[in-house]
């Protein structure tokens, strides 16, 4: 009886361009309703070392709480990441680190996290930008982090154990490369992978091109799964046994999922990133939308696809463009339909990956 696969996480909010997008938090029916319980908690041991369950080898266990502080309340996971400029670099600075997260509908996990947010905070460039990245290890077990998409030089591509030593606990390792494609990327320990990205070791990374006046809003849509168990969070992965119960879209199940406010007539670009380990086919309500690049890539116009769905795999990422036709709550979930509850439950007409575009 095995189980496997991972699970991951993260979703990201933000990333508000432009006019008009008022991005109202959880108003109206998507309101919070922060009542309650705290799932995880438990297990005093560390992660590392931990005798696993004899799951094929895969380290089952929960991610400790003891002693992990909470994210502050109402925290949303995926905020901009402050850089500064250093001799021609970008320099940005993360840090993995367990945290207690808040997931929405009155759960709370202990869960591995860059700089205390689920997802990871998010990191925009520019084309041509030289960036500096210092990722300094406070996990109890070592760590690296890959830059899913981005063409690096080879010593830079994160894979621990193979293009560099992992990371040990309580040092730094220091990332370096030029950003020469625009497009919507992400990042992602790829150190006991399975693990550590299935409780929550990634983020999103994007680098912009020219801007695009007509849209309106322009929003990263992280999906991830987690198992939340009695035991606290651990890793879901894809076999028996281990299947995900709890799924986050930027960090948080529906209804604790931000809503986008946009006007009629208004343009929405939509990333969606597939940070874990299940297939989602993300459905948007209220009219099609237009896929105009997959994997950072641009997709020629004459080759852009018009959809209502579109299937994203563990590692894919799709920006798509909706226009707002009728005013409305438009809802945008995935469309396997255990996804969009909460531990098995609906609640308030969705859950899990389920969130919504208004249109005024
Ligand atoms: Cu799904």
């Amino acid at each position: 009886m095995r189980k496997v696969l991972l699970g991951v996480g993260g979703a990201v909010a933000l990333a508000v361009v432009g006019v008009g997008l008022v991005a109202g938090a959880g108003d109206g029916m998507l309101g919070m309703d922060h009542s309650a319980t705290t799932v995880a908690g438990s297990a005093g041991a560390t992660a590392e070392g931990m005798a696993s369950e004899d799951m094929g080898g895969h380290d089952m266990s929960p991610v400790s709480t003891t002693g992990v502080e909470s994210a502050e309340p109402g925290a949303e996971g995926g905020r901009p990441l402050p850089g500064t400029r250093r001799r021609g670099e970008k320099v940005f600075k993360l840090a993995a680190a367990p945290v207690r997260w808040t997931i929405g509908d009155g759960a709370t996990v202990g869960a591995l996290a860059y700089n205390g947010q689920i997802p990871g905070p998010a990191i925009r460039a520019r084309v041509g930008d030289r960036l500096r990245i210092e990722v300094t290890n406070d996990l109890d077990e070592p760590t690296s982090v890959h830059w899913h998409g981005l063409a690096v030089p080879n010593a830079m591509d994160g894979a621990g154990g193979v293009t560099q030593p992992n990371i040990a606990s309580g040092e730094t390792f220091t990332y370096r490369f030029r950003v020469t494609q625009p497009g919507t990327f992400f990042y992602h320990s790829h150190t006991a992978a399975d693990r550590q990205v299935a409780l929550g070791l990634s983020g999103v990374l994007i680098v912009e091109g020219d801007p695009d006046p007509s849209v309106a809003a322009d929003i990263p849509m992280m999906l991830q799964e987690w198992r939340i168990t009695a035991d606290g969070n651990v890793p879901a992965m894809d076999y028996d046994g281990s299947l995900p119960n709890w799924f986050t879209l930027n960090g948080k199940a529906y209804p604790d999922t931000r809503v986008i406010t946009v006007k009629r007539g208004q343009r929405v670009r939509i990333r969606f990133i597939g940070a874990g380990q299940f297939a989602h086919p993300m459905h948007i309500h209220g009219g099609p939308f237009r896929i105009v690049a997959t994997d950072g890539n641009p997709v020629p116009r004459a080759a852009q696809l018009t959809k209502d769905t579109v299937l994203v795999a563990p590692g894919e990422r799709y920006d798509v463009i909706w226009t707002a036709q009728r005013a409305g709550t438009w809802l945008v979930h995935c469309h396997i339909l255990h996804h969009t509850t909460n531990d098995g439950r609906e609640v308030k007409g969705g859950g899990g990956l389920t969130t919504a575009i208004r249109v005024v």
